[in-house]
């Protein structure tokens, strides 16, 4: 290991800074101080030493001719920093004592600080794994993101309904961890005219843009795990340039002037709280563009900078697109190639193809996203004449490849034709990328097979697979240390950097202290989060019952709501079936739906009021409850994982590109039970059909079924558990003297043709339920297959994933500072 902050750390300098900040920074005295000003002090003073890393890493020639990932994504869902930094830097132990002395508890001014929301859930939190893992590895990186002034909402439940509030994540006081970056300030522009002259016969366009804003950059360090490596998070900030309009300022309209201001300020006012639904709107198509043009204007100037030629830059600089948010990045090369460098069409398009990579993330239809031809034309009237220009070249290559084939090019098309036309973003991004990736072997094998078939003959491939994976720092180090310290004693402790040392511990399976040591810690990290629950929602918990958790966004395909029929299921087999014998257990939900989502938002009320019902019914609260935590964040996952027994991976077969909570979960010991979908396929493998509970239909099956003419009626009828569960939402069983209340959940389950299946795999769900169940009262059984889940999933560390980016998209190189 290279040298760390902790050769560098002096206690009593560090001491001294924490209350220079207190008083210098935030005013107050060490008598006065409150535990958020003391979280402040404290994560300033340790941010100045990150900085200084930052300034290290970004000055360092090595770096700077070495070739570097720049990832784009519209969304990082970084969660809270000083913990996971203070791991990174080798520092725990020593600031806990530092803040000791100064009569602070680390742990406690930890929970002062709110999680930095900017992502809405798997593709943002897979951009912050990322991050992380690169810099461990020390592979040149830059993450591009916004800076948003506020995140994603925040969720509370009235009489069971979502409620949304906005998530003000900064503070009054700013983020501690954040430094603003004036000097590489970026001017961006929309609207406007394309203004065209000919020089020499040859014709040169130029955007004059109507209207300009500033992009400010925000870096948050990203600390390589024990390296003084620190490479930037760089966020983007959009403000009005000042002085926003002189004229009407001088002319004494000062309202009229502060206008522009406002308008500025609002594209990155607030994170879209979309996840898998794409809306159209006009200032989402303004926040993808002001993001892309800072972050490539940044790319070429750091380029520049370093005495590169621009024809050099695929040597020095690859773009990885996170889902196609940042496409527009694409046209933005080509025009400042061609527009402002004077490149030629040709070679302007060689440097783009060689530069850009893409990931798919999706194959929901709803999710892949199209822009109006009028309003790409309207806001960025050069970047529309390049994107067709970019079609027409394409579509001569699709006719030499399937000459006389209209079908062909309509499909394959970028810009969609009918009433209003639209541009198809994923069709940009695979036309303009050297390669395109799936997130997991099962989605990568669909993103060739139904997605793009066509691409992946015309461009052999380039269509490949990265399955995801998560970091072992924050998801085992940091959020499990009873778990982490176990493996350390027996395996030593270099396994955070190299996870697949895991399999070490498969060896101590059935070794009976050793189950006896996990079990105990398992417990713990039970009673941590029921302790949670206890204080904050009034919910009383046994931590020998089952720990049932699904933790992930509300949406159908991922079938929460085929998870409460099971529920139902077992309330109703309580009640009357006095056979019926089930391990205590308790459900575990924490979602949010998307505000404008509304059967998302009614499942929530269902599962809220079944909830309500079943925790107050004494005829079966010693054997079953159910809940719902409010505001699913990033710390509040790295309470509930570390207690997970049970991790539901429900989605309907085919839908769920990845997934990577299911990663998180098995890696703390939680037994799946899961579909044949996204990376369940692959934990699956790794871990073997013994220590996995795999249920329902896999992709064939599904498809057969639909071809065949699904009818859930058909299963309703044929089943009398099934639909004893179901009319359970029909009665006023959870809303007294209000029946019909749930019927929302129940009529999308019927008359709305059940889109998601849940009626076809209930029965196989309920069965694999009941294994598991029969499992957990052997409770070394249990032990044992929960162990080789932890052993066995090394393959799912982001750092491997990282390490395939780099070896077959990226091709660079680590630079070992
Ligand atoms: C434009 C609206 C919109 C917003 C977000 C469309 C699509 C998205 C994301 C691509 C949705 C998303 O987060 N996908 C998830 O990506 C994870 C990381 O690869 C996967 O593990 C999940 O399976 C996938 O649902």
């Amino acid at each position: 290991m290279k040298p760390t902050q902790q050769k560098k750390f002096d206690k009593a300098s560090f001491q001294e800074n924490v209350k220079k900040h207190l008083t210098a920074t935030y005013a107050t005295t060490v008598e006065n101080a409150d535990s958020r000003a003391w979280y402040l002090a404290m994560g300033r003073a340790l941010a100045e030493l990150t900085t200084f890393d930052l300034l290290e890493t970004e000055n360092d020639k090595a770096i700077q001719n070495a070739k570097s990932v720049n990832y784009l994504s519209l969304e990082f869902l970084i969660g809270r920093l000083t913990g996971n930094n203070l791991i990174s830097m080798g520092l725990y132990a020593h600031i806990t004592d530092a803040m000791n002395e100064l009569g602070q508890s680390l742990s406690d001014l930890l929970e002062e600080e709110r999680d930095p929301s900017l992502g809405n859930g798997g593709l943002g939190r897979l951009a912050a794994c990322f991050m992380d893992s690169c810099a461990a590895q020390e592979f040149p990186t830059i993450g591009y993101g916004l800076h948003y002034e506020y995140g994603l909402f925040k969720q509370s439940f009235e009489q069971g309904h979502q409620k949304e509030a906005p998530d003000a994540w900064r503070g009054v006081e700013g983020y501690p961890w954040e430094v603003a970056r004036p000097e590489y300030a970026q001017q961006i522009g929309f609207y406007g005219h394309v203004e065209s002259e000919f020089v020499n016969g040859v014709e040169k366009r130029r955007w004059v843009p109507g209207m300009e804003v500033q992009g400010m950059p925000w870096d948050l360090p990203i600390v390589g795990y024990e390296s003084d490596t620190v490479y930037p998070l760089r966020l983007w900030e959009c403000r009005a340039i000042a002085p926003f309009s002189l004229e009407s300022f001088n002319n004494g309209d000062y309202f009229e002037a502060q206008h522009a201001l406002i308008d500025s300020g609002n594209i990155t006012k607030v994170l879209y709280p979309n996840d898998n639904h794409e809306k159209g709107k006009t200032l989402r198509l303004m926040q993808q563009y002001f993001h892309s043009a800072a972050s490539i204007a940044d790319i070429l100037r750091r380029h520049d900078a370093a005495g590169h030629k621009i024809t050099d830059l695929p040597k020095y600089e690859t773009i990885q697109l996170n889902d196609t948010h940042p496409t527009i990045s694409i046209p933005e090369l080509m025009r400042i190639l061609m527009d402002e460098r004077g490149l030629s069409w040709d070679d302007a398009w060689a440097i783009c193809t060689k530069t850009f990579a893409y990931t798919n993330h999706t194959l929901l239809p709803e999710a892949l996203e199209t822009w109006s031809e009028s309003l790409i034309q309207r806001l960025l009237p050069r970047h529309m004449e390049i994107i067709y220009q970019i079609n027409h070249l394409f579509l001569k290559d699709v006719r030499a490849k399937w000459p006389g084939d209209v079908d062909k090019q309509r499909k394959l098309s970028i810009i969609q034709e009918g009433f209003h036309r639209m541009v198809r973003m994923a069709n940009l991004c695979v036309v303009g990328s050297y390669a395109v990736n799936g997130v997991a072997a099962l989605h990568s094998e669909l993103v060739k097979r139904d997605l793009f078939p066509e691409f992946n003959e015309l461009y052999p491939n380039k269509l490949q697979n990265v399955t995801n994976g998560v970091t072992p720092r924050r998801w085992l180090k940091f959020c499990n240390p009873g778990l982490s310290d176990l493996i350390s004693e027996k395996i030593g402790t270099e396994w955070p950097a190299d996870l697949d040392q895991l399999t070490q511990i498969a060896k101590f399976a059935d070794d009976k202290a050793f189950q006896k040591k996990y079990m105990a810690v398992k417990k713990e990290n039970k009673q941590r989060l029921a302790d949670w629950v206890q204080e904050n929602m009034g919910i009383e918990l046994d931590t020998n019952a089952i720990f049932d958790v699904q933790i992930k966004r509300l949406h159908e395909y991922k079938r929460q709501h085929l998870n409460l029929l099971h529920i139902l299921s077992l309330y109703h087999r309580l009640l009357n079936d006095p056979t019926f014998d089930m391990a205590p257990r308790v459900v575990f939900f924490a979602a949010k739906a998307a505000p404008g989502y509304h059967l998302a938002k009614e499942i929530i009320y269902a599962t809220n009021k079944v909830a309500e019902k079943i925790n107050n019914d004494k005829r079966v609260n010693h054997k079953l409850k159910v809940v719902f935590i409010p505001d699913y964040r990033v710390s509040m996952a790295e309470i509930i994982i570390p207690a997970a027994d049970v991790s539901e991976q429900i989605s309907t077969a085919g839908k769920e590109a990845s997934g990577t909570g299911n990663m998180k979960m098995a890696l703390n010991g939680a037994l799946t039970i899961g579909t044949m979908d996204g990376a369940n396929v692959e934990i699956r493998e790794e871990v073997g059909d013994d220590n996995i509970y795999i249920f329902g239909l896999d992709v064939d099956g599904v498809e057969e079924l639909r071809a065949s003419g699904y009818n859930p009626f058909d299963y309703y009828n044929a089943d009398h558990l099934l639909k004893a569960s179901m009319d359970l939402l029909l009665s006023d069983e959870f809303t007294p003297g209000e029946p019909g209340k749930l019927r929302a959940t129940f009529d999308s389950l019927l008359d709305g043709g059940d889109p998601y299946l849940c009626l076809a795999d209930f029965a196989s769900y309920v069965k694999a339920h009941e294994d598991m169940d029969a499992q957990y009262r052997d409770q070394e059984g249990w032990a044992h297959k929960a162990i080789l889940n932890t052993a066995l999933v090394g393959k799912f560390s982001s750092d491997r994933s990282i390490r395939d980016y780099v070896n077959n998209i990226w091709k660079l190189e680590a630079v070992k500072r």
